[in-house]
């Protein structure tokens, strides 16, 4: 029986050989499942790779195998599986939250597919920069098995590495956006933004509808249901900004792309798929045919099923769209509104380079939601900032808040600066000036039990593997108007004043004077409990080099998610 199934499968293979002589496997690796989160974010550059093939590539035999969309098993049998798959050519996508785990699979897979061409693409690579800090020029010496790294848009480069070892390219002179490994050196090829009206004029989804069903059944198999997936989609690509945290376009182009094709096309296909949708665009709302196609997907809105387009990303500068945005948000979509902001302090919003938006237009905006929104939607409005930030202190915070509650809002989230190697702030200068300390931060994906903390730093640091426990992060833990100690007291905070809000309702209760007196009171606990933590730390953090971003509680020997 065992022998029957055996030859079955190495048949099917072979003849898979025969048809496709080159079999692709391309993997952003979302990590959202393992750290629980309800959503799962469906990165769309497979299709972008496959449509842009399908109208320039010149092997009609290439099988385009699942794509990695998240990772849905511990490692070990996530590289099993890639194996199995037998393929020619793998594409990995890195970003900060993955690149590691990315690494890992590259080594893993080589070793056992020695043959395998292997590609790495995404923003979480500076393999293209030259400056004498960036630490690239060993890159390929650190990492022997990947052979091409794909820097800016992506699309054309894989297509011409696939042609190229499909054997249809007869060499490289016409590289673009590759960087590749000459025997442990760079050959940085000559870098182009992504212009070719073709492509820019065709939906990447409608000629791929089939395989976007396979994926879509194949996460609801492994247990993300429709309604849990949401699935990027693309109406521009670039930001015209620059804020130096962000590293949108990996901060080689300042030009943004429209796409030309007929968005009302893809809506009505993700309608059909019945998943949620989310916009890739920076500023989604900039140009009148957003609201037409956000207005047309909230038409055939039905919440008995699982298709929604909720916008997260407005135009920065413009206000009143915004405003339209979070208020169709809430009104059809019952998700809290949320205001991204990143501070409320003029000199941090100078410091890390936004656009200028009077505090003037918050208060109108913020008004207009307050009437427009019935109470109870209204109070769950979120302010979505970044803690620390550069020129952020524990009491510029402080003041944010007291600035928040007087527009009637309570709820601020405050991300960690994830330092992106491609984004202004990766600036020798820049990082000088600020004194930027920037480190490996390491989170647990649950509270776990951890019996001995500096056993824990030295295994992380010395490349132990922990992936399925924690994942890192590459973060700004302080500089020089936020120390490190500085900035857990305002994660502490930040929790404190959390706990705070869901008990008691300070905007019925309090003026302005008694939220500042209570904060001021926050601070002093938040400083001891962040002056206990950093002590028990600080001594790992010194002589590993590593952050591990937790709550160590001594007796029961856990350490927490969090701070
Ligand atoms: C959707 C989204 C999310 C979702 C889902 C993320 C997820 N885990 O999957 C949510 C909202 C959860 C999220 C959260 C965060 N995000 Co986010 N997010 C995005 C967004 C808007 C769209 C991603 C996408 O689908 N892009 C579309 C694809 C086609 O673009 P692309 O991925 O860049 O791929 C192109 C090229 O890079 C290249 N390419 C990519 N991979 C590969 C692979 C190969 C082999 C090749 C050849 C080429 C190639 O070719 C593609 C086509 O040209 C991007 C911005 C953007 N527009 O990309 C930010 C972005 C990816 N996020 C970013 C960040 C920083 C975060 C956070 C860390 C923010 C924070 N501090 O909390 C968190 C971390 C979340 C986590 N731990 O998982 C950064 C990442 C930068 C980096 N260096 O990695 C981005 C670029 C935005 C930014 N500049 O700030 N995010
Ligand atoms: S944070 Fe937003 S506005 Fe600023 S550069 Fe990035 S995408 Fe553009």
């Amino acid at each position: 029986m065992n022998l029957t199934i055996q030859t079955n499968v190495t048949v099917a293979v072979a003849e898979n050989h025969l048809e496709f002589n080159m079999r692709v496997k391309f993997c952003s690796h979302s990590l959202t499942q393992i750290i629980k989160h309800e959503k799962v974010s469906v990165n769309p550059a497979w299709l972008y790779m496959q449509k842009w093939y399908e109208l320039h590539g010149k092997n009609p035999n290439v099988k385009w195998l699942l794509p990695g969309i998240v990772l849905l098993d511990p490692m070990d049998v996530v590289i099993d599986k890639i194996v199995q798959e037998q393929p020619d050519i793998l594409g990995l996508g890195l970003y900060v939250w993955n690149f590691d785990l990315q690494y890992h699979i590259a080594r893993e897979v080589k070793k056992q597919l020695p043959n395998i061409i292997i590609i790495c693409g995404g923003p979480q690579l500076s393999v293209h920069k030259e400056t004498e800090t960036d630490n690239q020029v060993d890159f390929f010496i650190n990492h022997p098995y990947i052979d091409y790294v794909v820097y800016g848009d992506g699309e054309k480069p894989f297509q011409q590495i696939i042609d190229y070892h499909s054997g249809l390219l007869s060499n490289k002179d016409e590289f673009i956006n590759i960087i590749e490994n000459a025997n442990g050196l760079r050959k940085i090829y000559p870098h182009e933004t992504l212009t070719d009206e073709l492509y820019l004029s065709q939906s990447p989804y409608v000629s791929q509808e089939a395989h976007m069903v396979e994926v879509r059944d194949h996460l609801a198999a492994h247990g993300i249901p429709f309604k849990y997936q949401y699935w990027a989609i693309e109406f521009a690509r670039g930001c015209m900004y620059s804020c130096t945290f962000c590293d949108w376009s990996q901060n080689l182009t300042k030009k943004v792309k429209r796409r030309t094709h007929n968005w009302k096309h893809d809506i009505d296909l993700f309608y059909r798929l019945n998943v949620a949708i989310r916009e890739t665009d920076a500023n989604f709302g900039q140009w009148p045919d957003d609201i037409k196609a956000f207005d047309y997907a909230i038409s055939l809105y039905d919440p008995s099923r699982s298709f929604s387009f909720i916008v997260n990303n407005t135009p920065k500068l413009k206000k009143d769209v915004t405003e339209y945005i979070i208020t169709q948000n809430s009104l059809v979509y019952d998700v809290p509104p949320v205001i991204n902001l990143q501070d409320a302090d003029e000199d941090v919003l100078k410091a890390i380079d936004r656009p200028a938006v009077p505090w003037e237009a918050i208060v109108k905006m913020t008004n207009n939601l307050r009437n427009n929104l019935p109470p109870e939607k209204f109070r769950k409005t979120e302010l979505q900032c970044i803690v620390g930030l550069p020129g952020q202190t524990v009491d510029s915070l402080i003041n944010s808040y007291v600035k928040f509650f007087e527009l009637g809002l309570l709820r601020a989230t405050w991300a960690n600066w994830s330092f992106l190697p491609n984004s202004p702030a990766a600036d020798p200068g820049y990082q000088k000036f600020w004194g930027l300390d920037i480190k490996e931060v390491y989170f647990s994906f649950e509270d776990r039990v951890v019996p001995d903390l500096e056993l824990l730093y030295s295994e992380l640091s010395s490349g132990t593997n922990l992936s399925d426990k924690f994942y890192k992060v590459p973060m700004v833990v302080g500089h020089k108007t936020m120390k490190m100690l500085d900035l857990w007291t305002a994660q502490i905070l930040e929790k404190k004043w959390n706990e705070l809000i869901g008990r008691v309702n300070l905007v019925e209760k309090y003026n302005s004077s008694q939220v500042r007196n209570i904060l001021g009171k926050l601070k002093i606990k938040a400083i001891k409990e962040a002056t206990a933590q950093y002590n028990m730390h600080q001594p790992h953090i010194d002589k590993h080099g590593i952050v591990v971003w937790g709550h160590y509680h001594t007796e029961s020997k856990l350490i927490y998610k969090g701070l």
